[in-house]
């Protein structure tokens, strides 16, 4: 008796999983798309980017696929519905940059900012100066402001390359910010 009581019970979990696969597998395919963390990764896989509409996708010859466009909308810093396009490599600027050791125009930025935005491009560690000469530390980034950049915005920069010249905020910026 003990036996087959056994038995049904083990009837009964396989049917159970039985029944639960096809909810499984249903599950599996929602699951959202992978997120890539720069447009040179996506790219490796979707050359000409990922398209949130079948039209978008159709015109610039991108791949549509609307859960992979949400998983990865960040790359889409130009916000024209893809991921990835031509357009959003070319991002000097904007957050969410690529990491394509570019110095970015980060005049009038504090430091804090400055150099967040440095390692947006790829680059982890900046050097920075007291810009008055007086040769004071910048212990807290926040309160610093940049007014002088080396290399210009564009130009290649690889780690501690590139030196920030700052003044405290509400000292003379020498008509650099307004
Ligand atoms: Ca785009």
């Amino acid at each position: 008796m003990k036996v087959r009581k056994k038995v049904n019970r083990l009837v009964a979990v396989l049917a159970i999983t039985i029944f639960a696969m096809p909810a499984t597998l249903s599950k599996a395919t929602a699951v959202p798309g992978k997120a890539y963390g720069t447009c040179v990764e996506l790219r490796s896989k979707y050359a000409n980017g990922v398209a949130k509409t079948s039209a978008l996708a159709k015109k610039n010859k991108a791949r549509f696929n609307l859960s992979l466009y949400r998983a990865n909308v960040a790359l889409d810093t130009n916000k024209n519905g893809i991921a990835c396009d031509k357009k959003d490599l070319d991002n000097p600027l904007g957050g969410h940059a690529q990491e394509d050791f570019k110095m970015p125009n980060v005049l009038c930025m504090t430091l804090q900012e400055a150099q967040d935005e440095i390692q947006d491009h790829g680059v982890f560690y900046s050097r920075s100066k007291d810009a008055s000469g007086r040769g004071r530390g910048q212990w807290n980034d926040s309160n610093w402001i940049v007014i002088k950049q080396s290399p210009a915005p564009g130009r290649t920069i690889s780690e501690g390359s590139a030196l920030l010249s700052a003044v405290k905020i509400g000292e003379s910026t020498r008509g650099v910010c307004k």
